[in-house]
């Protein structure tokens, strides 16, 4: 890259010269973030600062580039590449809401590089490996693009990188301007270790609750550095002409929808499950995204024939007691009830046994049991 080059040139005639007369390190600290393009000379974090500029004093004397804050998350911050919230929100790392039903939704979210540079999320939608993100994505093409799961930090305030698991887009089995989305076929069996998220193909409505997990790149304007998670609603739907989406059936989202989170999978916060995908907006501002009740339809046969199964939320048909399945309600469902209680049930079996109809067994289905077991067949 030319200006790259020209940069570093630049770096080493300013520093051979700038070492022999003065001190590298006068504007440390400055008033900028460290990790990221700043526009100002020095950052904030004068020990930083220091370290940074001590090796490229043009950090210092110049600007705060984005060269810089890349040096800064190798030398200040243990070569994590930055572990650091993308846009700045207090859960914006998906670390911070470990071991929760969310935190589990990250595994099948990848981010996806194109030549080795950061350029949009995708997720696994079907297994053993076809992936949704959004049309405009790959609209130059699917050459030189990865798709890289567990591009994560190992803590809520930062820590290290994760290990990533890398696999290459095969083929482009279908992409859809109108609906700003694609599926991509992946090498390999991703699912088997990263598992498929479950979509849900439920039209939004206003006011539902949603959290979106992405790998958006930082308003500074640095890499997407981070595993992302942020919580928002609905805010509107069937949007005319919001972002080019046609039919009109963009949904509004309280979520960030800045470069690097295109393609990002919502999820409804109560089911789990996707129910629409990020697809424009502002840099870390409020966006627009497109319901999967539009795109399932479409995506569903292409899905079929390339061999792909996907993860289909049902909606629980209702508690019978009859946790075993066995056309009776009587002791036999006894430890099976205690079973998905303690999280080791099945799906169907939670839903034998979720009286209380809030997605798990507890201590508040005992009494609907007790019943079932005295009066059911
Ligand atoms: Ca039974
Ligand atoms: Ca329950």
């Amino acid at each position: 890259m030319p200006a790259r080059f020209l940069r570093t040139l630049s770096v080493l005639v300013i520093a051979t010269a700038f070492f022999a007369t003065t001190d590298a390190r006068g504007q440390c600290p400055g008033s900028g973030i460290c990790l990221f393009e700043n526009g100002t000379p020095g950052c904030n974090d004068a020990a930083c600062c220091n370290l940074v500029c001590s090796q490229d004093p043009f950090c210092c004397n110049t600007e705060w580039d984005d060269l810089c804050g890349q040096l800064a998350a190798q030398i200040c911050f243990g070569g994590s590449g930055g572990c650091e919230p993308g846009c700045g929100g207090a859960k914006d790392n998906v670390e911070c809401v470990f071991g929760t039903p969310q935190y589990d939704n990250r595994r099948p979210v990848g981010r996806i590089l194109r030549f080795g540079g950061e350029w949009c999320t995708a997720w696994i939608v079907a297994s053993p490996n076809i992936v949704m993100t959004n049309q405009h994505c790959v609209a130059g093409g699917i050459q030189g693009m990865t798709v890289e799961f567990n591009y994560e930090c190992t803590s809520c305030g930062g820590g290290n990188a994760k290990q990533v698991d890398s696999f290459n887009v095969n083929t482009l089995l279908t992409s859809n301007a109108g609906l700003d989305f694609a599926l991509l076929q992946l090498s390999g069996n991703p699912a088997a270790t990263w598992g498929v998220a479950t979509v849900d193909p439920t039209p939004p409505i206003i006011g539902q609750p949603l959290y979106e997990i992405h790998h958006a790149a930082n308003a500074a304007g640095s890499n997407g550095n981070v595993k992302g998670y942020g919580e928002g609603n609905v805010t509107t739907v069937n949007i005319p002409g919001d972002c080019n989406v046609s039919p009109p059936v963009a949904i509004g989202v309280d979520l960030i929808a800045t470069g690097g989170a295109s393609g990002s999978p919502i999820f409804d916060a109560n089911t789990h499950s996707v129910v629409a995908i990020c697809h424009c907006g502002p840099d870390c501002g409020p966006g627009f995204a497109v319901p999967l009740s539009s795109i399932i339809p479409l995506a569903t046969p292409v899905i079929t024939n390339a061999g792909g199964t996907l993860s289909i939320f049902t909606p629980c048909p209702g508690a019978t007691g009859d946790v075993n399945d066995d056309g009776n309600v009587d002791g036999k469902d006894i430890q099976f009830f205690v079973n998905a209680a303690l999280g080791s049930g099945s799906t169907d079996e939670v839903c034998a046994a979720d009286f209380s109809s809030n997605g798990s067994v507890g201590i508040e289905d005992v009494p609907g049991m007790i019943t079932a077991l005295m009066t059911g067949p």
